[in-house]
């Protein structure tokens, strides 16, 4: 099982969560945007910090961290990943099982009750634009991310939370472990006896309870684990 945080998509030059943002957005904080109330009180503004993300997501590839990840799905015969990020470049990285814990950047939802929408972001329009009209109902759409006072969606809570009950090796890679539920998943591993391996070049609070600490980016650890996993296996002897 794997949890990645915005720290595997850093080489690919998508700022981390807690990095300066830049530009037009250095003056707001991240975790005040990514919030209902946020949206609720200034719809425009959010929408606009969320096209501006889209679009630098657009601008950017996949990195080595998730191409090894990749080819773990495909080397493994079971891996779970689960992914705090919402940038999809785990998908274009050629994963095909994608738990987004967090939602996806790159789709749009009606927030009317009822209504139900869901559909691919259109082209980020011109910047002063707010939240266009929900195709069925007109409301105002919204990303399909999950913000800070909202619950997790079900399904993915559901698989992350069976993965740590029966998978036999836990790497947390590239998140600063501070954001819950995602950071209780390495806590269930080390309560349930998983080894943990913590990937990350700077220490978290996880990092003093994890089994193993790689610190190291995610674009040189993990093809390396990869690398690792490609040697042949010498045969135990007796
Ligand atoms: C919920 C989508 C309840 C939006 C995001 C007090 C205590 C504990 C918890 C709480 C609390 N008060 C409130 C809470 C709950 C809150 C929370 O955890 N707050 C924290 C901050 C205190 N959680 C929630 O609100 C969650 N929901 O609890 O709901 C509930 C239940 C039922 C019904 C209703 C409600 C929802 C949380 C989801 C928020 N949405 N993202 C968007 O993206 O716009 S979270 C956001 O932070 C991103 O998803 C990001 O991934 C995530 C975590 O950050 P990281 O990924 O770790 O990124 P960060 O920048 O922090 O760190 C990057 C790391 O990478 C660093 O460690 C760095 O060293 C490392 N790095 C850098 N370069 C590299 C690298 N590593 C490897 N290689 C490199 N090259």
């Amino acid at each position: 099982m794997v949890l990645c945080g915005s720290g595997v998509s850093a080489e690919s030059g998508v700022p981390t969560f807690r990095d300066a943002m830049t530009g037009l957005w250095e003056r707001y904080d991240p975790m005040q945007l990514a919030t209902p109330e946020a949206f609720a009180s200034d719809p425009a503004l959010v929408w606009q910090w969320y096209q501006w993300r889209r679009q630098l997501v657009h601008e950017v590839a996949p990195n080595p961290a998730h191409y090894a990840l990749a080819e773990l799905e495909r080397l493994l015969p079971r891996l779970t990943l689960i992914t705090q990020n919402v940038d999809g470049l785990h998908q274009r990285a050629g994963s095909a099982d994608v738990v987004e814990f967090h939602g996806n950047l790159l789709t749009d939802i009606c927030p009317a009750a009822g209504c139900g929408y869901r559909g691919a972001g259109g082209e980020p329009a011109d910047e002063a634009s707010g939240p266009p009209p929900c195709p069925q109902c007109g409301v105002g759409l919204r990303p399909a991310v999950v913000w800070f006072g909202e619950a997790i969606p079900g399904d993915a809570l559901d698989r992350a939370f069976a993965a740590v009950a029966d998978c036999d090796l836990f790497f947390s890679v590239g998140t600063s472990s501070l954001v819950y539920p995602a950071a209780g998943l390495a806590e269930q591993a080390l309560a349930a006896g998983v080894p943990v391996v913590e990937i990350n070049p700077n220490p978290t609070p996880l990092t003093p309870a994890a089994d193993h600490v790689i610190s190291a980016p995610a674009g040189t650890a993990l093809p390396a684990v990869v690398e690792s996993l490609r040697q042949p296996v010498h045969q135990q002897d007796g």
